[in-house]
This record gives structure tokens, C-alpha cells and sequence, in this order.
């Protein structure tokens, strides 16, 4: 069995962060050792919340899992806190990811802004670790902080290519811009491998409302597809087919929530498609 490594926050209510990818990379049938940096009462989009820094908890568990001879097929990393959180997510990699695929979600803004509770410097720190990061998977308002460009809310292709070059000239070798959207009614994700020189992308029809937490759902939907053993396209289809899926699914509801998607009752979806891929 496949096993994968997951560092993010425990936001209690709000279905992101850990508690949408423990059962999406349980979903996808990975064992997953997860590093909770924080326990939230809800995610940082509601007006207030609680907050408990698990930072201190991180070098114990890696140092015991060290003795313990553990090894992991993916690291992958979501919603940081801090400077000092983000270099504990580098000793991560360095000690658990010379085997593994390292997948960096630079979670941090959307639409234009930064979350609450980061600013510029922070968003230059998590460039370093998408340095070392064998893949990273930001939306374009992640990418104009890491890049320190200005947020563009209409592109063309040229321009997306043009980001995803300089995304991998942090330093990693792959780089995937989330959300993408040329035309009104459609959405989709667009990569670029460096070493091959290759530029591969996958729309989807838009859904009519955009919702939070999708990014989380994305990000641990494509690393397990990878970990999986499915190509690169294959993980990003399912990612954005699995995310088109949940918010539908969310809309089919009377009073639904805003706060995150219904995932959980899209979740026959995702096991038959990563089946079909498998059987295909
Ligand atoms: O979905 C990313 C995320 C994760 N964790 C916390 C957040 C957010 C986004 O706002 O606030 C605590």
C-alpha cells in the first residue's frame, strides 16, 4: 500500500485543510501519516476563530518517526501558519522525501488577496519551499505573490505559459496553475514540466458558483491520483472532475453551506473514476 505524508492545519469546521485530505487520500486508498500544525474552530474565512499552534509538536513526531525507520511514498504539503512552520516543512522533505514525490499547495490567498494573517515576506518564504518541491499547485493570485508580479484577473495562454515558466524558475521542476478560466463558463488546470518542455492543461465546464476549500480538495485528490501511479493529466482530470462533482453535488442541496463543499457526497465519484483509470 501506497503512503503519503500530509502537514497542514485541523480547521474543525470549514472542510479544508486535513479533514478534506485524510478521507480524499483514504478515498483513493493511500495510507496517510498526517503532521496537524495547528487546531482552528473554523478556517480563517469566518469572522473570528479559535486558534492552538501545534508548532512545537512537529520535530518530536519527524524525530520519532526517524527511529521508527519510516518511509513514505509522497509528502505533501497545505495550509502553513508561519515562517517557522514552513521550515519545518523543509526539514520534512529533507528527512522523509529523497524517495517521495514532494507536492507543495502554496495555500495562502485567492481572488486577488492574501489570507488573513500573511503578508509579503511570508509569501516569499513559501517560494523556498516550493524551491524543493518536485511539484507545486498554486492558484494565479499564489502564483503573483510567489512571483511578486501583480495579479492579473484577465490572461491569455501566453501569459499562464509565461507564469508557469517562472514558477519553475523557483527552483521545481513542475509547476500547475489551479482555477484557470480564458473564457467565461469554463475552468481548469495548466501545467508545465521543465524538463520536458511540456505544457499540458484540462477545462472542465464551470460550475455557477465558486466555493472555498476547493483548492484543498484539488491539491489531495491530484497527489494521490500521482502517488497512484496515474500520469500527469489523468491526476489533474480527476482533481478538477472530482471538484466539479462536489460543488454540483452542493448546489443539488437546499440551503447549502458557503463555508466548503459537499466532497463527502461526491465521493462515489471519485472511487469509480480513479477505477475506470485503472482498468483503462
Ligand atoms: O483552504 C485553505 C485553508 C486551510 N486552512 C485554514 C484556512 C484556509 C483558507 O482560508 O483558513 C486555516
Amino acid at each position: 500500500m501506497k503512503k503519503i505524508i500530509t502537514m497542514q492545519d485541523v480547521s474543525c469546521v470549514g472542510k479544508c485543510s486535513l479533514t478534506v485530505a485524510l478521507p480524499i487520500l483514504s478515498a483513493i486508498g493511500i495510507e496517510t501519516a498526517v503532521i496537524p500544525t495547528a487546531v482552528l474552530s473554523t478556517h480563517t474565512m469566518f469572522s473570528e476563530f479559535t486558534f492552538h499552534d501545534l508548532t512545537r509538536e512537529v520535530e518530536p513526531i519527524l524525530a520519532h518517526w526517524q527511529k521508527e525507520g519510516f518511509s513514505f511514498n509522497g509528502v505533501y504539503t497545505g495550509y502553513l501558519g508561519s515562517f517557522d512552520q514552513i521550515e519545518l516543512a523543509q526539514n520534512l522533505f529533507n528527512q522523509f522525501g529523497k524517495n517521495a514525490l514532494k507536492v507543495v499547495d502554496p495555500c495562502m490567498a485567492d481572488n486577488g488577496e492574501l489570507y488573513p494573517g500573511f503578508d509579503v515576506p511570508f509569501a516569499h518564504k513559501m517560494g523556498e519551499l516550493c524551491a524543493v518541491a518536485d511539484i507545486i499547485v498554486p492558484n494565479l493570485t499564489e502564483a503573483s505573490f510567489l512571483l511578486d508580479i501583480p495579479y492579473q484577473e484577465k490572461y491569455d495562454e501566453a501569459y499562464i505559459q509565461d507564469v508557469l515558466r517562472k514558477l519553475t524558475d523557483l527552483g521545481c521542476p513542475t509547476a500547475i496553475l489551479t482555477g484557470i478560466q480564458f473564457e467565461h463558463g469554463s475552468i481548469g488546470a495548466y501545467a508545465y514540466e521543465k524538463d520536458s518542455d511540456t505544457f499540458t492543461s484540462y477545462f472542465n465546464q464551470e460550475e455557477p458558483r465558486h466555493f472555498h476549500g476547493t483548492g484543498d480538495i484539488w491539491a489531495s485528490t491530484f497527489s494521490g491520483g500521482l502517488i497512484q501511479g496515474l500520469s500527469l493529466l489523468k491526476a489533474m482530470t480527476l482533481a478538477c472532475d472530482y471538484v466539479k462533482e462536489s460543488i454540483h453535488k452542493t448546489l443539488e442541496e437546499e440551503n447549502y453551506n458557503t463555508y466548503g463543499v459537499n466532497f463527502e457526497q461526491a465521493m462515489p465519484f471519485l472511487i469509480k473514476s480513479l477505477d475506470n483509470y485503472n482498468k483503462g
